[in-house]
C-alpha cells in the first residue's frame, strides 16, 4: 500500500491533533521565512507562539488574491528558489495570474492526494486512464497525470483540443478511466455516440472537476457511458486536482484534512461561522513547503459536514458548491472574470464600457457571447467598419481570456443600463 488508507478513517480527535501540530509548524515556517506573512502577523499583533493549535486559527489574518497579486510572482515562497521545481498559474482578475510554486516534496504530496482521490473513485493500478485536462500552467493535466502515475495506473496524457484523437485512443487502448471536465466528458460521450463507438469502449469510471456540475449531468454521463462519475475539487493556489473528491455515497467531497485545513466564514464579515451554514471556504495548507497559504479565501461557497460518512471515512465533506462570492465564471474549464472582458474592450477605439456576457450551454459545450455597445458612427452604411471592429473585439477577447467568443456589436443604449449595480453576466447554464 502506498499510503495508509486507515488515515482516511481516523477519529476526529486524531485528525485534529495532526492538524494542530502541523498548523503550529507551518505558522512558524511562514513567520520566519516569508517577510510578507511576518509583517501581516505583526500588524495583527501576533507572534508564532500565539498559535498553539487549530483553536487559534481564527486569530490569523486571511490570505487573498490581492496578497498573491502584491507578492507576484515569488513573494510568498517560503524556501529559496533553488528548492522550487514547478510553477502553476491560473487567471486572476485584471491583475497578475494566480501563481503557485512547488518543491519536490509538494509535488509528491500533491500526487499522493490526487492518487487518494482516484482510489476513492475505484481507480487502481490496473486501470488505463486518459487525462483529458489541459497540460501546462493549468494544474489539471499534470496534477491528474502525477496522481495516476503515483497510483501505478497506465496514463494516456491526451490533454485537450483533439476529441477525435481522444475517442480513437480510448477505443484502441481500451481506456477504463478518464479525468476531464464534466462538460467535456459529455461532449466526448456524444462524439462516441455519433461515431457509433459506444459499444467499443471499456470506460468504467470518470473523475470530473475544475468547474461546477450538477447531479443531473452526472446522471446523463453515467447513463450514456455506463460508467460511475466522481467529482474532484482543487484550485491552483492550494494544489490542483486532489484537494477533495466524493466517494461512492456521493454525499459531499472528502477533503484531505491532514494536508488542508478547511473552515467556513461569512464572506461579508470574515467571521468564522458554523460550518454547516453556507459560507466561503477558507483553506490553510498544512504541509506545503514551497508556498504555504494561511487561511486562503477560495471564494467558493459551500458547507462542511464533519460527521462520519456511510463509506466509513471520517475526513470532512465539502458539499457541492453553491456558487462563488466573487464574479468568476468558469467557461469550458477556463476561469474568466468580467473585469478581464471589460479591460480588453477598453483597449479598442469605438467600444464603450456597456457590455453583457451571455453564457450558455449548447450540445454540452459552453458558449460565450459578448454583446457590446459601440459608438453611433459604426452604424452608418459602412458595414466594413463594423465587421473590422467586430474582428478586433474578438481578437482582444481571445488574448485576454483565452477563449473564442461570439461578438455582437450593439447601438448606443441597445443594452439595459442600470442605476444600481450593473449586471454584466447572464449565465443560462444553471450550474449552481
Ligand atoms: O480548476 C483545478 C482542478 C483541475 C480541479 C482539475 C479539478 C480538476 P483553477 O483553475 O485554479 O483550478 O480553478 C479553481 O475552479 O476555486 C472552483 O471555483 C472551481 N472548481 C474546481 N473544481 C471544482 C469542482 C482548477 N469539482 C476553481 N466543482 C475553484 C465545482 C470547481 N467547482
Amino acid at each position: 500500500m502506498i499510503w495508509n488508507e486507515a488515515k482516511e478513517c481516523m477519529s476526529r480527535d486524531e485528525i485534529e491533533s495532526i492538524q494542530s501540530a502541523r498548523l503550529v509548524k507551518v505558522v512558524n515556517r511562514v513567520y520566519h521565512n516569508v517577510e510578507y506573512y511576518r509583517k501581516k502577523m505583526q500588524a495583527a499583533g501576533l507572534e508564532p507562539g500565539d498559535i498553539k493549535g487549530i483553536e487559534d486559527l481564527s486569530k490569523l489574518p486571511f490570505t487573498t488574491y490581492e496578497d498573491l497579486n502584491a507578492t507576484y510572482p515569488f513573494g510568498l515562497a517560503a524556501v529559496p528558489k533553488s528548492e522550487l521545481v514547478r510553477v502553476h498559474a491560473s487567471s486572476g482578475t485584471t491583475g497578475k495570474p494566480k501563481i503557485a510554486v512547488y518543491t519536490r516534496r509538494d509535488i509528491d504530496i500533491w500526487a499522493e492526494c490526487a492518487a487518494r482521490c482516484m482510489t476513492m473513485a475505484g481507480i487502481t493500478r490496473d486501470d488505463v486512464i486518459q487525462v483529458g485536462y489541459g497540460y501546462g500552467l493549468f494544474t489539471g493535466g499534470l496534477g491528474a497525470h502525477y496522481g495516476a502515475e503515483y497510483l501505478g495506473a497506465l496514463v494516456i496524457p491526451m490533454s485537450t483540443g483533439n476529441t477525435e484523437k481522444l475517442v480513437n485512443m480510448m477505443v484502441d487502448c481500451q481506456a477504463t478511466a478518464i479525468a476531464c471536465t464534466p462538460s467535456y466528458l459529455l461532449h466526448v460521450a456524444e462524439t462516441l455516440r455519433d461515431k457509433k463507438l459506444l459499444d467499443k469502449v471499456k470506460l468504467r469510471v470518470a473523475l470530473c472537476g475544475a468547474e461546477p456540475w450538477t447531479d443531473n449531468m452526472r446522471q446523463q454521463m453515467e447513463d450514456l457511458l455506463h460508467i460511475k462519475a466522481f467529482d474532484i475539487y482543487g484550485l491552483t493556489e492550494i494544489c490542483g486536482p486532489g484537494v477533495a473528491t466524493d466517494c461512492e455515497c456521493h454525499k459531499g467531497l472528502h477533503i484531505w484534512e491532514d494536508h488542508f485545513l478547511p473552515e467556513i466564514i461569512d464572506p461579508a464579515t470574515g467571521e468564522q461561522i458554523d460550518s454547516s451554514i453556507c459560507g466561503e471556504l477558507v483553506i490553510t495548507t498544512l504541509t506545503k513547503e514551497g508556498m504555504p497559504l494561511i487561511r486562503y479565501r477560495t471564494k467558493d461557497l459551500t458547507t462542511i459536514d464533519k460527521t462520519p460518512c456511510e463509506c466509513g471515512r471520517t475526513m470532512a465533506r465539502i458539499q457541492r458548491f453553491k456558487g462563488r462570492s466573487d464574479d468568476m465564471l468558469i467557461i469550458r474549464g477556463v476561469n474568466v472574470f468580467p473585469s478581464q472582458v471589460e479591460a480588453a474592450l477598453l483597449t479598442i477605439d469605438g467600444t464603450t464600457p456597456h457590455y453583457m456576457m451571455v453564457v450558455d450551454r449548447k450540445n454540452n459545450e459552453d458558449t460565450l457571447e459578448v454583446q457590446v455597445e459601440v459608438e453611433d458612427r459604426f452604424f452608418s452604411d459602412d458595414v466594413r467598419g463594423l465587421e473590422e471592429l467586430s474582428g478586433k473585439v474578438r481578437s482582444a477577447l481571445k488574448r485576454a481570456i483565452g477563449l473564442n467568443a461570439k461578438v455582437k456589436l450593439v447601438e448606443p443604449n441597445g443594452l439595459v443600463h442600470s442605476d444600481g449595480k450593473t449586471k454584466h453576466v447572464t449565465d443560462n447554464r444553471k450550474l449552481y
